[in-house]
């Protein structure tokens, strides 16, 4: 496995990759180019700035998350070929510039949700936490005030404002769009991009929904291991494949993520793995906890063994942490619960890796 870490590029990002360099194994880093809306084609130049930024503090960049997919694409309007074109050009773009894998998410509207995003544990930490029935007596049209609310001012990925200008209008189209419909808009998405993909090397790795079940009645497709497997079925080439995210599956209980792993790995369709840990309350209600197999739901050791046993050669980050230590950084994105994250995860392989050689 390849470690990694996220960063939000120079301007938006609390934490530098002077620190970023210092985390145990130096791992690579994991980025974008946030400020270009869902739909534009990505410059050359604007990859290539990255790129040198990112190497010039002695570290690699491989991995892009996300390319962003314009509503259009997923609702399956006329004008999704243009934004498809799009896409094809900032993939031939990316390629240009070493990127391997590319990251996305098919969620309508809204990237991730959560009803708190710094909710306060007994150890005096602040986590990101989901209630349900929180979550769904919001009014869609003010959850992206609530999000920036919460968000200690940094820009939340996903959140962009560019996207959620025109909620009411977005609400309306997708009521013809039912899970059928999205699955088959994927579907005409992946058909015309993979074949790119192919050509410049460079792998899909689609983001589960998060959480893994619809929220305002909206469709949702990547949430099981069923939906998961009618995805890469749909074109049946390695570039087209997962970031398996295991607190965001794992939030519900009726996925199992050391299976999942294993059989999807065992296909060779995982090319980046998120690690996380949630605790689940209740059905629907969960809070992100540490990486500890102790502190959540998910067996952590499990989970990198499934991975292990694939022989996973991959991308592997720990996903969200939470704030400790009184860091003040985005969301989910802090340095100190992230950086032991990694130190676990490279621990638990380790030591996996030599049992099995004893
Ligand atoms: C989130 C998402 O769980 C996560 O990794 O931070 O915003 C994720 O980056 C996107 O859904 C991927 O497209
Ligand atoms: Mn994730």
């Amino acid at each position: 496995m390849k470690m990694t870490f996220r960063w939000f590029g120079e301007k938006d990002d609390s934490i530098s990759l002077d620190k970023i360099r210092q985390i145990p194994g130096k791992p690579g880093i994991v980025s974008a180019l946030y400020d270009i809306p869902a739909g534009e084609v990505w410059p050359a130049e604007r990859i290539d700035a990255l790129k040198k930024t990112v190497e010039a503090a002695g570290l690699e960049l491989e991995v892009i998350e996300s390319v962003n997919i314009h509503d259009d694409i997923k609702i399956g309007l006329p004008s999704r070929d243009l934004y498809i074109g799009n896409y094809k050009e900032t993939l031939r773009n990316l390629a240009k510039f070493g990127i391997k894998v590319v990251c996305y998410n098919f969620m309508p509207v809204f990237d991730w949700t959560r009803s708190d995003l710094a909710k306060e544990l007994p150890d005096g930490s602040n986590t990101m936490s989901y209630e349900d029935e929180k979550v769904q007596k919001i009014d869609p049209d003010r959850i992206a005030e609530e999000m920036e609310a919460g968000s200690n001012g940094f820009s939340l990925p996903g959140w962009e404002p560019e996207r959620l200008k025109s909620l009411k209008y977005l609400f309306e189209q997708y009521k013809k769009v039912d899970e059928n419909k999205l699955l088959e808009n994927l579907g005409y998405f992946l058909r015309e991009i993979i074949p790119v993909c192919e050509e410049v090397d460079i792998k899909m790795a689609i983001h589960p929904d998060d959480p893994p079940w619809s929220v305002f009645g909206l469709p949702r497709i990547v949430t099981s291991k069923e939906k998961l497997e009618k995805i890469i079925n749909l074109v049946d080439s390695p570039y087209n494949g997962l970031t398996l995210c295991s607190g965001c599956l794992g939030a519900n209980p009726d996925n199992n993520i050391p299976d999942i792993v294993r059989y999807f790995g065992s296909k060779g369709r995982i090319h980046f793995a998120h690690v996380r840990n949630i605790k689940i309350h209740s059905r629907g209600n969960f809070d992100e906890t540490s990486h500890l197999t102790s502190d959540g739901s998910l067996d952590m050791f499990e989970i990198m063994k499934a991975y292990h046993d694939v022989g996973f050669d991959g991308y592997i980050r720990p996903d969200h942490g939470r704030m400790i230590w009184g860091e003040n950084a985005r969301p989910g994105y802090g340095l100190y619960d992230r950086a032991l994250g990694i130190a676990y995860i490279n621990g638990l392989w380790e030591a996996i890796d030599k049992m099995k050689k004893l």
